[in-house]
């Protein structure tokens, strides 16, 4: 990374970040840069946080980089952070939903939103994953020994509430453990 985002020390119910930012990742060498960039939004909070039009604009490509969400007013065409003319480059080509694995279970309006953003990236064409954070500190098991993420009941449980494997997958526990694996490979 060519620079980290920044981080909270706490947790609270606000989020901490609040600025639309892009993050593109140095090659060794000099001068050289990879080919994609990750987007870093504000969380889901259900009145403090980002609002879900801003996302589905942000995933068109319309939201300039270091746009200050507010959760009061959504962006739109003509403002300053507008960009009425995406290029390809400017438009979300994967989104990726982090969950906190030690946070308590997640408000139905928090679901609500990320439904809602989940189905208008689905109608772009946008292919979607999620990432448990925080794997570390989600149970004791993990606490005792990260090589137990495969076998916490506790991370099955969650993954379960984020509608992370189908009513299939239920029926054959061997893909849930094959899910969770995938989902902790890409921390
Ligand atoms: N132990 C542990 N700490 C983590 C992990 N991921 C992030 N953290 C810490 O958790 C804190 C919160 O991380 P942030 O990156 O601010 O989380 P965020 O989701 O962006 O939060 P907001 O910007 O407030 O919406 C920071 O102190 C991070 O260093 C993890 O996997 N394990
Ligand atoms: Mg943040």
């Amino acid at each position: 990374m060519t620079n980290e985002a920044l981080a909270s020390s706490t947790t609270s119910d606000q989020s901490f970040t609040k600025i639309y930012k892009t993050y593109t990742i140095k090659k060794e060498g000099r001068g050289n840069f990879y080919p994609f960039v990750f987007n870093d939004i504000m969380g889901l909070e259900e009145k403090t946080g980002v609002r879900t039009d801003d996302i589905k604009l942000a995933l068109k490509g319309h939201v300039k980089d270091g746009y200050k969400f507010n959760p009061v007013s959504p962006l739109s065409d003509g403002d300053h952070d507008y960009n009425s003319s995406p290029s390809i480059s400017d438009r979300v080509h994967v989104l990726v939903c982090i969950y906190s694995a030690n946070a308590p279970q997640m408000k139905p309006s928090v679901l609500q939103k990320m439904r809602e953003i989940r189905e208008a990236a689905s109608d772009l064409g946008i292919p979607q994953m999620a990432i448990f954070s925080h794997v570390d500190a989600a149970c004791g098991e993990t606490e005792k020994n990260l090589k137990n993420v495969y076998k916490s009941k506790h991370l099955k449980k969650k993954a379960s509430q984020g509608k992370i494997y189908s009513k299939r997958d239920k029926e054959n526990p061997k893909n849930i453990a094959q899910k969770i694996k995938q989902l902790l490979c890409f921390m």
